[in-house]
């Protein structure tokens, strides 16, 4: 039985991770931090079999025991502050957990990780928003990074940090440069889910408008079920390497929101929408497209859920969601 290690497990990709590698056989411990983690408990309802190890990105001792206790065949970084608007107002922590926690993993996988003949291989979640102004269009591994936050700053850290542990110690570490992947499991802060829960919510009377930042920006999203199985196919190769995920279309929020609203039987959305400066950022990623030929080729990778499906299946769980606890009389 292979056994994985994943960090940021109770997250989006965690839990969809951690539900593939079960399906596969895989015994999966996942690191949590902090007391009394009201997300952990979600993550074994889920997964009957997942174990959790305490242990935290900014504490290396925490990260040393917990390789040699797992002994884990593959490690998966995902553990991160995700919340690009966020890593703008606790920059220092963003670093501290985004950037050198990366680090961290990879000192303990390179110390303790395996036996020679079976050394632990390791996934880095890298991200499109390293690209931030961007220099070309489609964004591919070879596209020069420039990001624009705080996050993307110190995800550029622990990219460029992957690869320099598999150039210096011959390390089993690949990254996976993921762009924007949502889903109905997506934290409420995200704009996709934002729209699709306050639209569910608008739907129902029980809300009026949705308050929103720059509408503009244009994203290459994905469903995030399917950008985990490239996560672990990256982890099957022969070799380490880097690969950009992405489904090679562009939405800007506006098309996103003529969507979901002629999803939910709308004529318009521009009734329901208020701006607010408080989520505009000090400093936009304008405009992400990725070229993801390389997956496709060598790991046979391709996306298989497309915009519209993403956006409707991410509108009905949230009107489901909310319709349920309305029926309840929580509300
Ligand atoms: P992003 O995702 O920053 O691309 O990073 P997010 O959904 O937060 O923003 C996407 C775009 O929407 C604009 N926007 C708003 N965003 C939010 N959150 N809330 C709003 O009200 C709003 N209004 C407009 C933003 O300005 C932005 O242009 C995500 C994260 O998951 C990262 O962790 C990951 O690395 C990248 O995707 C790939």
């Amino acid at each position: 039985m292979k056994r994985a290690l994943v960090t940021g497990i109770t997250g989006q990709d965690g839990r969809y991770l951690s539900q593939l590698l079960t399906s596969k056989g895989y015994q999966v411990f996942g690191l949590i931090h902090g007391q009394a983690n009201p997300k952990a408990r979600l993550v074994i309802e889920e997964n009957f079999g997942v174990e959790l190890v305490e242990g935290d990105l900014r504490d290396f001792p925490s990260l040393i025991a917990t390789v040699e206790q797992v002994q884990p065949d593959e490690v998966y970084n995902l553990g991160a502050i995700s919340f690009v608007q966020l890593s703008f107002k606790q920059a220092e922590l963003t670093a501290e957990i985004t950037g050198l926690g990366v680090l961290r993993m990879l000192e303990a996988v390179r110390i303790v990780g395996g036996s020679e003949r079976n050394p632990t291989r390791f996934y880095q979640a890298s991200s499109s928003e390293m690209f931030g102004k961007v220099r070309e269009t489609p964004q591919t591994e070879r596209t020069p990074f420039h990001p624009r936050s705080p996050y993307g700053v110190a995800k550029v850290f622990g990219h460029d940090m992957t690869v320099n542990y598999r150039e210096s110690y011959g390390l089993h570490a690949s990254s996976g440069i993921l762009f924007n992947h949502e889903s109905e499991r997506r934290g409420l802060e995200f704009v996709t889910r934002k729209i699709t829960n306050s639209l569910a919510r608008i739907k129902l009377g029980l809300q009026d408008t949705i308050s929103l930042g720059n509408l503009e920006s244009a994203r290459d999203w994905g469903y995030a079920g399917d950008y985990v199985e490239a996560m672990w196919l990256m982890l099957q190769q022969d070799e380490p390497d880097d690969y950009v995920i992405a489904t090679g279309e562009t939405h800007t929020i506006r098309e996103f929101l003529d969507v979901a609203f002629r999803i939910a039987g709308y004529d318009g959305w521009e009734p329901y929408v208020t701006h607010d400066t408080r989520f505009n950022r000090p400093a936009e990623v304008d405009l992400l497209l990725g070229d993801a030929s390389k997956a496709r080729e060598k790991l046979g990778w391709q996306p298989k859920v497309t915009f519209e499906e993403l956006v409707r299946r991410m509108y009905e769980a949230d009107l489901k969601e909310e319709q349920a606890q309305f029926d309840t009389g929580r509300h």
